[in-house]
């Protein structure tokens, strides 16, 4: 009979989203939708040009908005409805197909493409519609503070209390297609396994984290991950 758990965290990385047609991070080529990602996704980028940032996250909405979630983000909707634990997800992408999925408890640690923060005041709204550097926040009125609720290089991770609160009382911990190269992210397996999680990985490929997992199941997500599913509820 396979072992029970109480409480499941799934780390998921742009892998997961790969199935749905959305480009990870770092391709062969290095580059990430044509540019580097030091280029956008750091607070100096920012800082120096937003509307280069802001543009470039106007053409990325869209396609993010008509993205569709793939059968890994379905597999997890398939667990949470049939097992019986906590099970949280905690995910490093900005894209919404783990809530599109149905998927339930998912913290977006590096952020939404569908948030907008004021610098100003700290108000967080919704939209899919263009934003620019002269755009006023809805709630303070003040000009030229909008920022994507993205988290860049260099700035705090949103939700880490909550990733606090679940990572030491975890008992399985799966990662989904994440390269395990970014911070703090990529450190969540080691205090998992440390608290003394069982630790599964699920990539195409190994990773440098690989020596913190238990088992690595290779292969692509939409497939790997509904095996997995079935496997725990058997
Ligand atoms: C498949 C698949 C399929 C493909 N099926 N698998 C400790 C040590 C060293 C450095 C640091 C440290 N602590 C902090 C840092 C600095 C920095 C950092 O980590 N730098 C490293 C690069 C060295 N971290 C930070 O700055 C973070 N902030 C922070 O720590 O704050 C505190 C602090 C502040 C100031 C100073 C010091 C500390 C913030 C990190 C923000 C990350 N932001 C980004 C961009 C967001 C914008 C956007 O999304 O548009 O987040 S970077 C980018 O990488 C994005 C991702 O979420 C993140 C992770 O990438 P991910 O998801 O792993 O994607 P890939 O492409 O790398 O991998 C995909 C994987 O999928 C591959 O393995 C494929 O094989 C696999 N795959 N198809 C299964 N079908």
């Amino acid at each position: 009979m396979a072992k029970v758990y109480r409480n499941i965290v799934i780390l998921t990385g742009a892998g997961i989203s790969a199935e749905s047609g959305l480009a990870t991070f770092r391709s062969a080529d290095g580059l990430w939708n044509n540019h580097r990602v030091e280029d956008v996704a750091t607070i100096e980028a920012f800082e120096r040009n937003p509307d280069y940032v802001h543009d470039f996250y106007n053409q990325m909405r869209p396609e993010l908005m008509a993205a569709k979630p793939n059968p890994a983000h379905l597999a997890i909707t398939k667990l949470q409805n049939n097992y019986c634990s906590k099970i949280n997800i905690i995910t490093q992408n900005i894209d919404t197909l783990h809530e599109k999925a149905n998927n339930q408890n998912v913290w977006h640690i590096h952020g939404q493409i569908n948030q907008i923060v004021c610098l100003n005041c700290g108000h967080v709204y919704e939209t899919w519609s263009d934003v620019s550097s002269e755009d006023k926040c809805p709630q303070c009125q003040i000009a030229g503070m909008l920022k994507p609720n993205i988290v860049f290089f260099g700035e705090n991770l949103l939700y880490m209390d909550k990733v606090d609160e679940l990572l030491p009382k975890c008992d399985l911990f799966i990662s989904v297609g994440t390269s395990g190269v970014v911070y703090p992210a990529a450190g969540f397996v080691q205090i998992a396994k440390f608290s003394g999680a069982d630790t599964v990985e699920l990539n195409m490929e190994q990773t440098s984290n690989n020596y913190l997992f238990d088992r690595h199941i290779l292969g692509p997500a939409g497939s790997t991950l509904p095996q997995l599913v079935d496997e725990l509820l058997a």
